[in-house]
């Protein structure tokens, strides 16, 4: 998967299903009028953090992999319903505008079965709590973008619920202008739905 003897940057995400992600890049077009002080997601990239891995060796990285094959094939399709948006840490003081879903348990669930096995093979367990969401923006002049935080408080993407069937192990490059984050294996959810 990773040949090199070179650390990844890397983690495991629900890539964001299709028609939630057109509904952003369409929501993107009406916001970028105005936007100043923020840099957006490109909503090709859009995903859901289930674990940020960090830097990561090859053998690490293998034994993920076995242990996220297992995880898959115990688990069925997950159901992405959009909810509202959000703030990180608050909507006074802005640094990540971000996207939460509505009844996303199972994606809780998810999450903490992902955290368990990277515990497992050694990665650092994460201290804060999992809190689903999709990065929209992140804020980087906090006093220029309050218009544009303005614009994305109170908006509701108007599509109903999509079924996300995969989880997908990505690299993640630290670029002058952004991050590129690339698939380095992808695992369908092949178990039941509850
Ligand atoms: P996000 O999910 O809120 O967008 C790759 O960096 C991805 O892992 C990003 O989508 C990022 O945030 C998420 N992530 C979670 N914890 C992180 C951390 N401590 N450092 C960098 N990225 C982190």
């Amino acid at each position: 998967m990773v040949t090199s003897a070179d650390r990844v940057r890397s983690f495991v995400a629900l890539p964001c299903p299709s028609q939630l992600r057109a509904s952003i890049a369409r929501a993107f077009e009406t916001w970028k009028v105005s936007s100043q002080g923020v840099r957006w997601v490109d909503p090709g990239n859009s995903h859901l953090t289930l674990k940020f891995l960090g830097d990561a060796s090859a053998d690490q990285l293998d034994r993920l992999d076995e242990r996220l094959r297992t995880i898959a094939t115990t688990t069925g399709p997950v159901e992405f319903h959009a909810g509202e948006t959000g703030a990180f840490p608050n909507w006074k003081r802005p640094r990540v505008l971000w996207l939460g879903l509505v009844g996303a348990e199972p994606i809780v669930a998810l999450a903490e079965a992902v955290e368990a096995a990277s515990r497992d093979v050694g990665f650092e367990p994460e201290q804060r709590s999992f809190s689903p969401h999709l990065t929209l923006a992140r804020v980087k002049r906090p006093q220029a973008a309050r218009g544009v935080a303005r614009a994305v408080r109170g908006w509701r993407p108007s599509i109903g619920a999509e079924l996300v069937s995969e989880i997908v192990l990505y690299r993640s490059d630290l670029l002058s202008d952004g991050a590129r984050h690339t698939p380095l294996a992808r695992y369908e959810l092949s178990g039941r739905i509850e």
